[in-house]
């Protein structure tokens, strides 16, 4: 099923520069002198300045009601980008057909295609890659300053790769799987709890994870949001965790991503 959706947050930046909101002429110019680490660690195919894209591409978004998946909406919300949503059917096997695995080869969701106005098509799969190309792509939703940075890119890939993984598999031995095996449940629980004890202990001295709020907020937040909805009292446990979730929940921006698809 396809829908079309128009993010609607309001860019950070009121000119826009390339078509890209929120990204400035201001910006670009002050990003050499600024100094982008990765830009000189990795060289110029990386980095927002030299690696831009002149015009917006169209953004098609496949996805499905997932944590993983509602990362990326909120993602482009949050920029307010306009983009198709295609819904895959995960229980039908959409996900693992020859036309999926050409923007997913590893058949998961979600995934993104970007078509250029001259008819090209760029692919990204996995929400770490989505997030991280449009908050390079626009400038947003990554602190400028060094500190703040490496503490985004911190906790966006805690979020990406110790999180994440630890809900879904949790996910799949205590619910998807028909046989309970408590080792694995045991093992994943304690990860997630590791997780969590974390994020309450940081979000105990700032407001969002990267002090301002991030692409690392946003890569958390949807499975803190789904594990407060499947145990209503787990955040009691985690209150500076709590805190940080309600106040994300009122972003007009994540509600509507996390509406992402529509059932
Ligand atoms: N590293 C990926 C993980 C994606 C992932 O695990 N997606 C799940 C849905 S939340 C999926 O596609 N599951 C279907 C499957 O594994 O076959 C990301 O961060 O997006």
């Amino acid at each position: 099923m396809v829908t079309v959706s128009q993010g609607q947050g309001k860019p950070i930046g009121a000119e826009s520069a390339g078509g890209w909101p929120g990204v400035t002429e201001m910006t670009l110019a002050k990003l050499p002198q600024v100094g982008r680490w990765w830009r000189h660690s990795l060289g110029p195919r990386c980095g927002v300045h030299q690696g831009i894209r002149e015009t917006r591409p169209m953004i098609t978004l496949y996805t499905f009601a997932t944590p993983n998946g509602r990362k990326a909406s909120i993602l482009l919300e949050e920029l307010g980008l306009a983009y198709t949503v295609h819904k895959l059917d995960v229980m039908a096997g959409e996900h693992r057909t020859a036309d999926y695995l050409k923007f997913s080869p590893i058949g998961k969701l979600p995934a993104l295609v970007e078509t250029t106005a001259d008819g090209k098509t760029c692919r990204l799969f996995g929400s770490g890659a989505i997030l991280l190309h449009y908050a390079e792509q626009t400038g947003q939703l990554l602190p400028i300053d060094v500190d703040a940075g490496a503490e985004c890119l911190s906790w966006f890939f805690m979020g990406i790769s110790d999180l994440g993984p630890a809900a879904v598999e949790m996910f799949r031995f205590s619910v998807r799987l028909p046989e309970k095996l408590p080792s694995a449940i045991d093992l994943f629980k304690g990860e997630l709890i590791r997780c969590y004890n974390a994020l309450d202990q940081r979000l105990s001295v700032v407001e969002y994870l990267a002090g301002e709020y991030s692409i690392a907020d946003i890569a958390c937040y949807p499975f803190i949001a789904a594990a407060a909805l499947s145990s209503g009292s787990l955040l009691d446990r985690f209150p500076n965790l709590k805190r940080w979730h309600d106040l994300l929940g009122t972003r007009p921006a994540v509600a509507r991503g996390m509406l992402v698809p529509e059932l």
